[in-house]
């Protein structure tokens, strides 16, 4: 069985903000029975935006990157449940919304890959190293809810 208390760090982008889609990407996420283990509205330097997409530095669109990640505030969540890091990848939809399938956050929302509304950790290691940038532990809730019997087979 799959561990129920995997978590991932999702981050919906200062463009989600801008075009108030922060409500409708949250109740996606939130639908698919994922637990908000953390949430904070924060406005990222460049320092931080460099740690946070390290391994993208060498990339010819990592200043642009940087520009738009620091551009205005994003919303920061720590979302928890079995296989988080997939079910929130394939919620999202592939990086380039114009390969994203329709029904997913960005094949239904997006149009260009700089401006594709969400970021998701790509693995449980990447989500550790992630959500420790964004979170002190002790902002991140630990406690489950009534429902998750009808959401999880226990
Ligand atoms: P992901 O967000 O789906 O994990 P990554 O490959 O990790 O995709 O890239 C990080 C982010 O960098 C993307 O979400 C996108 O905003 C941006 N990005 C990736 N590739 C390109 C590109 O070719 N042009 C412009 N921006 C890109
Ligand atoms: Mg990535």
């Amino acid at each position: 069985m799959a561990d129920n208390k995997e978590r991932t760090l999702v981050l919906l982008k200062p463009d989600a903000v801008q075009r108030g889609l922060v409500g409708t990407i949250i109740g996606r996420l939130e639908g698919r029975g994922l637990l908000i283990a953390a949430m904070k509205l924060i406005h990222m330097d460049k320092a931080m935006a460099s740690r946070h997409y390290e391994a993208h530095v060498e990339r010819p669109f990592f200043p642009g990157l940087v520009d738009f990640i620091t551009s205005g505030p994003l919303v920061a969540m720590v979302l928890q449940g079995p296989n988080v890091v997939e079910m929130v990848r394939n919620t999202m939809g592939a990086t380039n919304p114009l390969q994203s399938s329709p029904g997913t956050i960005r094949g239904d929302l997006a149009t260009d890959i700089g401006r594709n509304l969400v970021h998701g950790s790509d693995s449980l290691e990447a989500a550790q190293r992630e959500i420790a940038l964004f979170f002190e532990e002790s902002e991140i809730v630990d406690y489950s809810r009534s429902v998750d019997p009808w959401v999880i087979e226990q």
